[in-house]
């Protein structure tokens, strides 16, 4: 029994393991004279690592749109920052870009672009369906669809609407968990 509930705590545990940090340029930071192409080329990039920017008062990061990350143009960022110190999370796949709005450090290749991957445990897993029971030919099944009527559950109040579904998602989760293990265990 306990090993089943190793295995349960895992399975409980493992989608809330935290993402990896990453540090723009690693030593070096976020600065010029370094290739962040290359810098980014070495990293992987998962769907809830987050980049941490350092960079002195010289230097800023700015969000923009692939279009502006090619043209290096600040006019428009979708966000800026210039502390110092710039956590950028990394929530969804697809590409991120920064530059640097100092003038001149773009186009110098103060630049960054990311492509965030899936994780791999996120992924929705699809259970093996169950062997299918075969009707014998010539009798075709003529059984409508079962209609349960369901009543919808009463609408969460707002603003603990993402609560009520994180909620909603845990014991769905749970659900699924002790419904492998009872699998397991016959
Ligand atoms: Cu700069």
């Amino acid at each position: 029994m306990a090993i089943q509930i190793t295995l349960l705590i895992l399975m409980l545990t493992a989608p809330a393991v935290y993402g990896v940090q990453h540090t723009v340029g690693g030593t070096n930071g976020w600065t010029q004279s370094v290739n962040y192409d290359t810098w980014a080329a070495g990293e992987t990039f998962v769907v809830g690592d987050t980049l941490l920017f350092t960079y002195t008062s010289s230097h800023s990061v700015d969000t923009v749109s692939q279009a502006d990350y090619t043209s290096c143009s600040s006019t428009n960022p979708i966000s800026s920052n210039s502390d110092g110190s710039t956590t950028i999370d990394l929530p969804k796949t697809g590409s991120m870009y920064f530059i640097c709005p100092t003038a001149g450090h773009c186009l110098g290749g103060m630049k960054l672009q990311v492509n965030v991957i899936a994780a791999n445990g996120t992924s929705p897993t699809t259970p093996s369906p169950p062997p299918s029971t075969t009707t014998p030919s010539g009798t075709p099944s003529t059984t409508p669809p079962s209609t349960t009527v369901s009543s919808p559950p009463p609408p969460p109040p707002s603003g603990a609407a993402s609560i009520y579904c994180n909620m909603n998602n845990m014991l769905f989760g749970f659900a699924v968990v002790l419904g492998t293990m009872f699998a397991f265990m016959g």
